[in-house]
């Protein structure tokens, strides 16, 4: 299939991470998937946001800044600036950063919920209900009974409140909600996720509250409710506002117009997939065009919680850098992590598998071996490039290679295979771009591993060493020699391309060695690319290895991991 990809913008978000604590797996894990998509897209070559930041008027704020001493203000910097921090260590490219202390966040956000209170989709109420202060959310009386009047997140008991409050009529906009979501004008992915969204919907909706009135006791934390001094907005109300505040500027619009992609995990899905869209029907805006709910990491098979003390820090996924490089880190979290219905386990035995699989044994050690060879049999340059299907003039390549194995007492056992690798790759370039549409990153890296596989399996069949042994009394070895090692050097180099978007700096190593010209500065892995994906894939097109382009053997990408030694540990965090 080899539709042209869209061109629309491509805006993507990740939830605003609340600053009461600091950032573990779970936050860089989403921003990751965001991180990795938004390069994906940049590389097919499209206009892209990337947006993060931290949702800092939750009223956990201000519990937890009291505990540590601090103001609101005081502890949601100290903890934005460690989200900020984090996301800069795990090399992540977002475009923006949004604290909505911001005035810029505030002044919007307040504008929205004043237009949806003169329109009065925003009205006054009284309501009693059973509120989850950990998560800063009201649970419906249903779901309160079923989980025992216990949080179902943290375990923690629920608060019977009774409040005057704003709110929001959600219930007038169930049928457009269903229709959009079942139609797929507002694709929610997995679908398992999506059905249970569905079902949700049907069971009717509440309206839902967007203020709280404060109390002589609570500090003042919160964006004012338009025209009511004695309420603040419900933070979740303001947060989701964010999405569409941050881009709210004159050169910034055009992110609304395309894809528009909410990336989180399940647990705060409903709000991005149901609350938010309505608001932003009723609001004449449209609404996201993908909604993805990822589900969760655990730790070495346990749930990550507070009181087990097991949460995965961005210190230790640092410690893992240390040992193994950042982009192993990206790579095993992005193609391991829980980006379907299921979680997944962080467990130290999987890391150094997944390493030693796809890392060392599989893309390190097929560079270096191809590079090795470009160097000792060919002086580190080939003179000549191959067109994919192994036929030069004189003679074909494949089958003088497997007359060497013969003479050798080596024979192939099916002699009629073909390798197509113009094919093979053009195949696994579509793949990966169709792939990314939907947020199925972990397919669109394997399309880019599939190529490695690839050219190992060609080398094992092919076996150039065999070849290169009869160049001096086979007529014609040499060029098929060139040839073939041509061929596996240019799949890489397409691979590479595929795996750049989880592994940047590895994959900006590798140009730099074999001097492809990709980027428009190859020092920088982080520099924007020279051309689109499919122009840069082509096999023997523009920017592909040219004859004589030197292919140095460079350092090795990835040391094989030995699976006895220690995890890797980070020293405890400062200022817990
Ligand atoms: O909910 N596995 O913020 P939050 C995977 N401020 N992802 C995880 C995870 C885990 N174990 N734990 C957390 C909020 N996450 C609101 C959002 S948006 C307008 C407001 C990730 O700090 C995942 O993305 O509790 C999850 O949805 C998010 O962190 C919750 O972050």
């Amino acid at each position: 299939m080899t539709t042209e990809p869209n061109q629309s913008p491509y805006y993507i978000t990740t939830p605003i991470y609340y600053v009461n604590d600091r950032p573990h797996i779970g936050h860089c894990y989403t921003t990751l998937l965001a991180d990795v998509a938004s390069r994906a897209q940049r590389l097919i070559g499209r206009d892209t946001f990337f947006l993060t930041g931290t949702d800092e008027h939750a009223e956990k704020v201000v519990n937890s800044a009291h505990e540590h001493d601090m103001t609101p203000m005081e502890w949601a910097t100290h903890n934005a600036t460690r989200f900020k921090d984090a996301f800069a260590q795990m090399n992540f490219s977002n475009d923006d950063f949004v604290r909505t202390t911001e005035d810029r966040h505030i002044t919007r956000a307040s504008a929205a919920i004043k237009k949806l209170m003169d329109q009065g989709d925003i009205e006054l109420g009284d309501y009693e209900g059973w509120y989850d202060p950990s998560q800063e959310e009201y649970l419906t009386d249903t779901v309160a009974k079923e989980h025992d009047f216990k949080s179902p997140v943290t375990g923690k008991p629920l608060e019977k409140r009774v409040e005057q409050n704003y709110f929001f009529n959600l219930p007038k906009y169930e049928p457009w909600l269903r229709d959009q979501i079942e139609s797929g004008a507002i694709k929610v992915l997995p679908e398992q996720r999506k059905n249970e969204v569905l079902g949700r919907l049907k069971q009717g909706l509440n309206r839902v509250p967007v203020s709280r009135r404060i109390k002589e006791d609570t500090p003042d934390w919160g964006i004012t409710m338009p025209g009511d001094p004695d309420h603040r907005v419900y933070v979740w109300i303001e947060a989701l506002c964010n999405y569409h505040t941050t881009i709210d500027t004159d050169d910034r619009r055009k992110y609304w117009t395309g894809d528009v992609v909410h990336l989180m995990a399940k647990d705060i899905l409903w709000f991005h997939a149901v609350i938010w869209p309505a608001m932003l029907h009723a609001l004449g805006e449209r609404p996201p065009t993908l909604v993805y709910a990822h589900a969760y990491w655990i730790a070495e098979g346990q749930k990550m919680s507070k009181s087990l003390g097991n949460f995965i820090e961005i210190d230790t996924l640092g410690a893992y850098a240390d040992t193994f490089s950042l982009d192993a880190v990206r790579w095993y979290l992005a193609t391991q992590g829980p980006l379907g219905a299921t979680d997944s386990d962080f467990a130290h035995a999987r890391f150094v598998d997944v390493y030693n699989a796809d890392l060392a044994n599989s893309l390190g050690n097929s560079v270096s071996r191809v590079g090795n060879m470009i160097d000792k049999y060919f002086n580190g340059a080939l003179d000549r490039t191959c067109n994919g299907e192994f036929g030069f003039e004189g003679g074909k390549a494949l089958q003088l290679a497997l007359k060497a194995r013969e003479d050798a007492n080596k024979p192939v056992d099916d002699p009629t295979r073909t390798f197509n690798f113009n094919e093979f790759t053009t195949n696994a370039v579509n793949r990966a771009i169709n792939a990314y549409d939907d947020l199925d990153l972990e397919s669109a890296l394997r399309a880019g591993l599939d190529i490695v596989k690839h050219v190992d399996d060609f080398i094992s069949y092919s076996a150039p060493f065999t070849l290169a042994k009869r160049v001096d009394d086979l007529e014609h070895a040499d060029k098929a020699l060139a040839t073939i090692l041509y061929s596996c050097a240019e799949a890489l180099r397409i691979a590479t391309l595929l795996l750049a978007p989880a592994m940047p700096s590895k994959s900006a190593q590798i140009w730099r060695d074999w001097n492809c010209t990709h980027l428009t500065d190859p020092a920088d892995p982080n520099a924007a690319f020279v051309a689109p994906l499919r122009e840069l894939a082509k096999w023997t097109g523009d920017h592909s290895i040219k004859p004589n382009q030197h292919i140095n053997k460079g350092d090795t990408l990835f040391m094989r991991a030995n699976p006895s030694d220690p995890a890797p540990e980070a020293a405890a965090p400062a200022n817990a």
